[in-house]
Order: C-alpha cells, then sequence, then structure tokens
C-alpha cells in the first residue's frame, strides 16, 4: 500500500469510528486507539502536505481567526414554523390539514423541538463545503470553520448514493451537562457565565476564532433537507430522516411518526413528561405532515410551511418584576434572599416567590427592588432569577441590603470566611429555625408524622403550644382540635399518627434530629456504628437510651474513623450533642416513649471500599436490580468512570463508559463476572 492509499484508509477507519462515537454514542475501539489512527494521519499528512484534503478528520481546526462573518443566501429558504401553544390550537391545525387534503386521518412526523440555533449544511458530492445560521430566513452567516469543528457533523457523508448538492437542516445545541461545565469554567476564569444552553450554543457558534468554537460542547441533530440537486430522495420526511442517519448525520432517536390528532397529542404528553431527563433543553415537540406529495399539496404561507406546526410546552421563562426581596432563615439558619414577585405563569404554574441563593449571587445579577427580571422554573426545580433585564430598571429601584441581624430573632449573623450563605447564630432561639426544625423532624423520611403539614407547624409554634419537637408528644385532641381550621376528627388522626411514629429506627431518629450535613446516608452509617445488636437483656428504654449515649460521647476521632464521615461532619454531631437544650429535647423525646428496634448484626459486606460503574444492558437483572445488591455488598455504584473506579460492568452495547475505563485501564467485567461477584458476596464466600 502506497502513502495516498495507506492515508485514505486511515481517514476512512476515523471517520467510521466517529461515527459511532459521536452520532450513535456506540463506540467499537477504545480511545486509545482511536488516538493511534489519528495520530498516523497526522504524521504522514506532516510528511506528506500535498496529501491534505478539507475533508480529511485532521483539518476540523485549523484556519485563523475570521475579521467578520460572510454572508450566505439561502438557496431554498429557511423557514420559521408556525406554533401552538394549547391543544385546541393544534386540534385546529389538524383540521385545517385534513380539510385541505381531503383526508380523514393524516400521518405526522413527531419531533422534539430542540433549543439551539438551526443551521445549514452544505455537501457537495459528500463533502461539507459550507455552514450557515439561519440569519432572517433568506440570508445567514457562513460559520463553515465553526460547524467544521463540532464532532457530530460529519466532514464528509457516509456510503454512496447521497445527491451531488444536498443542503442539510438541523439544529446545533449545547448538552446540559456540558453547558454546566462551561458556565463552571467561565466563572472560574473570571468570565460572564452564559444565561441557557441556547445563548451559550450560539455564543459559541459565532466565535470569529474557531478554536474557541472547538472547545465548546456542541451537538448537531438534524431534522430536515433544503437544497437537494441531481439525487433521489424517498417520498416521505421520516425516511429521508432515516436515510440522513445512513449517511452518518445526528437524528435524534425519539424521532418517529404518529397518527392523526391523537397521535400528536400522546407524542406531545410523553415528551413533556421526558423534557427533563433529556440531556438537552427542548422547548416543544414539532409535527410534520409526513407525505411529501401531501406537504407540496399543503404548501406554504408567508414565512412558514402550512404542513408543519410546533407544539410549545409551557415557557420555563418568563419576565416579572421583583416587588421586594425578603430574607427567609432555614433549618440550619442559613439566610437565603427570596424575590417576591409579580404573580407569573412560568413552567406551568404561577409563581410569586423565586429564591436568589445568596448575597453574592444577588450581586453578581446585580438585582434591584424594582427591576424586570426573567424568571426560570424547570421541572419540580425551586423557581430561580435569572438575570435581570437593566435597560427596563425604574428610576427608583433599590439595591438590596443583606441585614446585619436576623430578620426573624434578632440574633447577630455571620458569615464564614469562603463560604457563600450566611447564618442566622439563634439557633433554636430563633423561631424560624425552630419551625423549620420541626417540620424536618416531622416530615416523611424522618419521622414520618403523617397530617402535621408545615402550615400546622407553624400555628404550633406561633400559638406557643409546641417549642421544640418533644412537645408534639405532649399535644392532646382538645388543643389541637381549639384550633382555627382544625376539626375533632383529624385532630384525632393527628395524635394517632403521633403515637405511630414513637416506633421508628434510630437512623430515622438521628436524621429527624437535623444535624447540620447528617442526611440519610450519615444517618444510617452512624445507626450501623453506635445501634447496639447484642442487647444481653437490656431492656428496651435502657437499650435506646444507650445507643444515644454512645453516639453522644463518641469523640472527634472515633467518629472520622466511620466510613463515609469525614471531619466536617464529625464536628456538627460533636458540637451538637454538646449543647445541653439537645440533649435535653432528646431526653424528652425518649421519655415520651420514641424507640427502635435492635440494630441488626450487619451482613458482611465484602464489597466495601469498591466501587462500580454499570454500563449498557444486562440480560438477567435490571440495571437497578444489580445496583441494589452491589450496594447490599457495600460497594458504591457511581454514574462516571474515573481512575478511582475498581470496575466498569459492561453489559450489551455498553458505550463511551467502556471506552473510558479501557482508557484508564480499569477493569472491565462482564455480566458473568458480575453474577459470580454477587453470588460470592451474597454467600459470604
Ligand atoms: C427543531 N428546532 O427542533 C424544525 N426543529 O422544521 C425541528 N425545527 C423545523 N424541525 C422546519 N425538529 C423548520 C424548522
Amino acid at each position: 500500500m502506497n502513502v495516498k492509499q495507506r492515508v485514505e484508509k486511515l481517514r476512512e477507519q476515523i471517520r467510521y469510528h466517529n461515527y459511532r462515537y459521536y452520532v450513535l454514542d456506540s463506540p467499537e475501539i477504545p480511545d486509545a486507539e482511536y488516538d493511534r489512527l489519528m495520530r498516523e494521519l497526522q504524521t504522514l499528512e506532516a510528511e506528506h502536505p500535498e496529501l491534505i484534503t478539507p475533508d480529511s478528520p485532521t483539518q476540523r481546526v485549523g484556519a485563523q481567526p475570521l475579521e467578520g462573518f460572510g454572508e450566505v443566501r439561502h438557496e431554498v429558504p429557511m423557514l420559521s414554523l408556525d406554533n401552538a401553544f394549547s391543544d385546541e390550537e393544534l386540534a385546529e391545525f389538524d383540521r385545517r390539514v385534513r380539510e385541505r387534503l381531503e383526508i380523514d386521518t393524516v400521518e405526522y412526523a413527531a419531533e422534539p423541538k430542540l433549543d439551539g440555533l438551526a443551521i445549514s449544511l452544505l455537501y457537495e458530492d459528500g463533502v461539507l463545503v459550507r455552514g450557515a445560521t439561519r440569519g432572517d430566513g433568506t440570508t445567514g452567516e457562513d460559520v463553515t470553520l465553526n460547524v467544521r469543528t463540532i464532532e457530530s457533523i460529519p466532514l464528509r457523508l457516509m456510503g454512496k448514493d447521497y445527491p451531488k448538492r444536498l443542503e442539510v437542516r438541523g439544529e446545533v445545541v449545547m448538552p446540559l451537562k456540558g453547558f454546566r461545565e462551561l458556565n463552571k469554567r467561565q466563572q472560574a476564569e473570571g468570565h460572564k457565565p452564559f444565561v441557557n444552553p441556547r445563548n451559550a450554543a450560539a455564543g459559541s457558534l459565532r466565535q470569529l476564532d474557531p478554536k474557541v468554537t472547538a472547545q465548546r460542547p456542541l451537538e448537531m441533530y438534524c431534522y430536515g433537507i433544503g437544497l437537494v440537486e441531481k439525487g433521489e430522495l424517498p417520498d416521505r420526511h421520516s425516511a429521508i430522516l432515516a436515510r440522513l442517519r445512513d449517511w452518518g448525520l445526528r437524528v435524534y432517536k425519539g424521532v418517529t411518526t404518529v397518527r392523526g390528532l391523537d397521535g400528536c397529542i400522546r407524542y406531545y404528553n410523553t415528551m413533556e413528561k421526558r423534557r427533563d431527563s433529556l440531556p438537552f433543553d427542548i422547548d416543544g415537540v414539532v409535527f410534520k405532515v409526513d407525505s411529501l406529495d401531501e406537504q407540496q399539496r399543503l404548501g406554504y404561507v408567508a414565512r412558514a410551511p402550512r404542513w408543519a406546526i410546533a407544539r410549545k410546552f409551557p415557557a420555563q421563562e418568563e419576565l416579572t418584576r421583583v416587588l421586594d426581596i425578603d430574607v427567609q432563615v432555614g433549618r440550619t439558619g442559613a439566610l437565603t434572599p427570596v424575590a417576591r414577585l409579580e404573580p407569573v405563569f412560568v413552567g406551568g404554574v404561577t409563581v410569586t416567590n423565586a429564591t436568589l441563593h445568596n448575597e453574592d449571587e444577588i450581586r453578581r445579577k446585580d438585582v434591584h427592588i424594582g427591576d424586570w427580571v426573567i424568571v426560570r422554573r424547570a421541572g419540580d426545580v425551586i423557581p430561580e432569577v435569572v438575570s435581570v433585564v437593566k435597560d427596563r430598571r425604574p428610576k427608583d429601584a433599590k439595591p438590596f441590603v443583606m441585614p446585619k441581624k436576623c430578620p426573624v430573632c434578632g440574633s447577630d449573623i455571620e458569615r464564614v470566611e469562603g463560604e457563600a450563605v450566611a447564618r442566622c447564630t439563634g439557633g433554636l432561639y430563633c423561631e424560624a429555625q425552630r419551625k423549620e426544625a420541626i417540620k424536618h423532624f416531622a416530615s416523611r423520611r424522618a419521622m414520618d408524622i403523617e397530617g402535621l403539614g408545615d402550615k400546622l407547624v407553624e400555628q404550633l409554634v406561633d400559638e406557643k403550644l409546641v417549642n421544640d419537637v418533644a412537645d408534639l408528644y405532649s399535644l392532646d385532641v382538645d388543643t389541637l382540635a381549639g384550633l382555627e381550621r382544625m376539626g375533632r376528627k383529624s385532630a384525632e388522626n393527628l395524635i394517632k399518627a403521633l403515637e405511630d411514629s414513637k416506633h421508628t429506627t434510630l437512623e430515622r431518629f438521628l436524621f429527624a434530629l437535623g444535624i447540620r450535613e447528617v442526611g440519610e446516608v450519615t444517618a444510617r452509617a452512624l445507626a450501623r456504628a453506635f445501634g447496639t445488636s447484642d442487647t444481653k437483656g437490656m431492656s428496651d428504654k435502657k437499650r435506646v437510651r444507650t445507643d444515644i449515649d454512645r453516639l453522644a460521647k463518641a469523640t472527634q476521632e472515633a467518629l472520622e474513623a466511620i466510613p463515609d464521615i469525614g471531619p466536617v461532619v464529625a464536628g456538627h454531631i460533636v458540637k451538637f450533642f454538646k449543647q445541653k437544650h439537645n440533649r435535653d429535647v432528646i431526653s424528652k423525646l425518649l421519655d415520651a416513649g420514641i424507640t427502635w428496634p435492635p440494630q441488626e448484626v450487619a451482613a458482611a459486606q465484602p464489597l466495601q471500599g469498591k466501587t462500580y460503574v454499570l454500563t449498557g444492558t444486562l440480560s438477567s437483572m435490571t440495571r437497578n436490580d444489580a445496583k441494589a445488591r452491589l450496594q447490599a455488598l457495600g460497594a458504591k455504584v457511581a454514574g462516571s468512570v474515573s481512575a478511582k473506579t475498581s470496575a466498569v460492568i459492561a453489559g450489551e452495547k455498553a458505550g463511551s463508559k467502556l471506552a473510558k475505563a479501557e482508557k484508564l485501564g480499569v477493569p472491565v467485567l462482564s455480566e458473568d463476572d458480575l453474577i459470580k461477584l454477587l453470588e460470592q458476596g451474597e454467600q459470604g464466600t
């Protein structure tokens, strides 16, 4: 084989592996092997520069920064989409389509509506020759050098039967994980973080220096075509997308076809539920009449096709005004500034408050009282103020000043050097902290006191009926029934729920105490370490006290010796038990009859200290079952591979995690190995 042939062979291999890795998410070879192919190609090209071609995989980044972007006139205009904001509007669209086509049921292609930047790619003889933004639909910007750096965009199409000239259209997006990492980097380097993934994608693609774009985590998903010359394409949109996939372009795997309005509504509902678990932001779904013949008969209006519609999700970002900024005191005394907002419908609910996180965040975002702000509510997360619309700031807008004293109890506020949060030092003297502590104590994963909701806790504290968590157990039906909005039946139920809650477990009890940074996992570790298992005829009452006494007397060193407990948490535990009022409350709780069973003798934990990563599909059990069984043997199960991973367990179709394991030299186990490992551990051998 001569050099030219070897170079071409290498390019073909690298293109194929790029496709496996970036488009299919399913690499065949480890990264190290890929790197070797790439290095060999680079070396040969350096020795024989006359062999370099623009579509060589080595040529993604190379050119000098641009002075400005050139213009691109779209030979076939890049249209936008009409929107439907309700099922009714969607039904209207479907009715219009059916009437014009004079058919009963329409077959639609259904796609997620990606929230990024629309891009057109031009391939000539299968080689990427131009990338352009949508611009105003007629004229866009030439971003060829930048799109070339995006690895999911092939520089050359696969296969042979593509048209001589083919324009592919799609959306360039920044996946959420990459967006968060990029923003962390931006902040660490003193740059302004991006407001959302779409802005980050647009900003990254419109960089004059392609080297910057190359470092940004961008991906392109294709959803259609524009210009086609000299070539045959299928007569259905869904089949064209399948063809794009064959040519090595990335098409989102959730793209499908549905029948009629019912099918559209089902797809919309499914995608809305999945929205928060997708790796990128979507702002709706798109329905397109699948038959190209029918598309043609429907035609266009102004700048949008009559054969497509975007069914938008409720907006996750909206504009509203900050009426005031209050400071809330949390269970651990943490002060959180909260913006009181003019009510606004966002993310499917009416929002009146949004968190501002802490003082530094308010400074960074420069939020004033009276400002117009963008509020975001995504999924079930707490709404937050994203940014301020500065040019709408009213003259009388007031900057926020963090109070010097706790707004609830008047105690001093402390802000530990290097920490973002300021805290009220009042502890349980502070009514706000007390209320939060009681709410936490009663919550489902703690003492699980049914019927003791947040509002009732606040009422009980305000009425001075309950001062600390132990007082809950002195309540009686008559007192409760005397409260506003409380019937006798509810009062009786609550007293019964309080009685029931007395039979708990040590780990729940320790979690319920609300010791700083003691979550359920730490509480379980403490219960394992301090719970009595050998009762030696001890009474239950004595045993329960013994458990607590042992924990209360534990030294910093003894606590740090427990797996998963570090110096900070150990410090919080010691400090908690040093305070007499905490010991008194616990004593009162035990007097009230709170009890738990003896600690079970911990099962052998032969995999203690090991960390596994599961990837691919297992055939004999689900990944969740495998995870639970590994954890029961003391192992940790992590989501990503690092040098500390003990082994990666690879099922069928294992992807990039397997490649990463091989790159880092982490051992890889098969499903059979896993079964052996579990069986040995479970039999205690
Ligand atoms: C997005 N943004 O995901 C279209 N889009 O089709 C999808 N956009 C589109 N299709 C014709 N999936 C014009 C725009």
